[in-house]
């Protein structure tokens, strides 16, 4: 069966050749030489034309389409290739030792194109897409800390020289601990003090304060005295104007032991102020109502922008209100497990924000949270 398929195939090949026809039974000699010949020379004919095409060829899409042109299964060459199959069988050996040579020189040359291209291509590339690595980076613009966080800072670094440490607790806060343990009661007239977002689960709160914290670290440390600040963002409904913001931060402070008096209290927020505004800084006391002091106080400080003289930021009084303040009330210690004939304990709360626009003169409280970098990066 191979043998027939071979004859066939041989049959077919001399069919396809022009002029093979006649010679069917390969007897005539003279003829077949000629035959012969002729193959001979249309493959140095071909190798010429090759050569000459390859030449020519300056990419390597051109140089694929010169392979497959001559080359390829159907290329010119394997064509003449295959007629030599068709030759009688005398003349086959030099008509194909000649058909190989011109394969191999083709196919050298092709390799030889190949490479050249390759190294033109890579030559090309490693000028175009060259990178200087010795070039300096083009600088990263650094970032900036927000003047809030800047202005904690600042704050928290006075306070830890007097013994405070800082203490975080959390923002979802339930109703009894914003409200109720720092004795403001349900339906109690101290409630309105506060404009609150509540959430949609009953008693859940967003924090209109940062006191809740306040109760934790209390019934966190009983029965240690305590040194605390307490930093972190509140949330009030309010109308939002100059000087209210819905979300500010507040710091608030608290100390508790068996011996802290109004004079401690007076003692380490006159240094504050000191240390925040300046050396030379004068404050004043004035009496005041918070639901989770008592007695409470206002803090004041003499007017950094005019020295006390009077203006706009002082309204003409010459002073400026910091923060709040007073001594923990009785029942706002046992709530936090602390017994009020034991202990005693002051409390301060102050909006840092209200600070840095004193420190800075900034006018308007809603610079804070625009994210508007003209302003923030003042603060760099
Ligand atoms: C203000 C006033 C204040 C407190 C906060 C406080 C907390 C506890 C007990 C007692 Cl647990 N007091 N906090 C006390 C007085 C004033 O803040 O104007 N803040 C911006």
């Amino acid at each position: 069966m191979a043998a027939t398929a071979q004859r066939m195939k041989r049959a077919h090949a001399r069919k396809c050749w022009t002029g093979a026809r006649d010679v069917s039974d390969g007897t005539n000699a003279a003829t077949s030489v000629g035959w012969r010949d002729k193959v001979l020379e249309e493959l140095q004919q071909l190798e010429a034309k090759a050569l000459d095409a390859l030449e020519g060829v300056t990419a390597i899409e051109a140089l694929e389409a010169w392979r497959i042109g001559y080359l390829g299964r159907k290329g010119e060459l394997t064509v003449i290739v295959r007629s030599v199959g068709g030759l009688p069988a005398a003349e086959r050996p030099a008509a194909g030792r000649e058909a190989n040579r011109v394969k191999a020189v083709l196919e050298q040359a092709y390799e030889e194109k190949a490479a050249a291209l390759s190294q033109q291509e890579m030559a090309r590339r490693l000028s175009d897409e060259c990178i200087d690595v010795t070039l300096p980076g083009r600088p990263v613009e650094p970032g900036y800390i927000h003047v809030s966080t800047r202005t904690l800072r600042e704050i928290y670094a006075i306070f830890a020289e007097m013994g405070f440490q800082v203490y975080e607790s959390p923002e979802v806060e339930t109703d009894v601990f914003n409200f109720q343990l720092l004795n403001i009661p349900l339906y109690h007239p101290a409630r309105d003090m506060w404009s609150t977002f509540h959430t949609t689960r009953e008693g859940v709160l967003l924090r209109t304060h940062t006191s809740p914290g306040q109760i934790r670290a209390m019934r966190e440390y009983y029965p240690e005295p305590i040194r605390i600040i307490l930093p972190g963002k509140c949330y009030r409904y309010e109308q939002v104007t100059a000087r209210h913001e819905s979300m500010f931060y507040q710091v608030e402070g608290l100390a508790v032991g068996k011996h802290v008096t109004m004079a401690d209290l007076k003692g380490v927020l006159t240094q504050f102020a000191r240390k925040m505004f300046g050396a030379e800084r004068k404050v004043r006391f004035r009496c005041s109502y918070f639901p989770f002091t008592e007695p409470s106080a206002e803090v004041d400080m003499d007017c950094i922008i005019c020295g006390g003289k009077g203006c706009r930021v002082c309204k003409n009084t010459g002073w400026v209100e910091i923060l709040g303040s007073g001594m923990v009330h009785p029942q706002v210690l046992r709530n936090g497990g602390y017994d009020p004939q034991v202990y005693s304990g002051f409390a301060f709360g102050m909006g840092p924000e209200r600070i840095a626009m004193l420190k800075y003169g900034i006018e308007d409280i809603r610079y804070f949270f625009a994210n508007d970098l003209r302003f923030l990066r003042q603060f760099a």
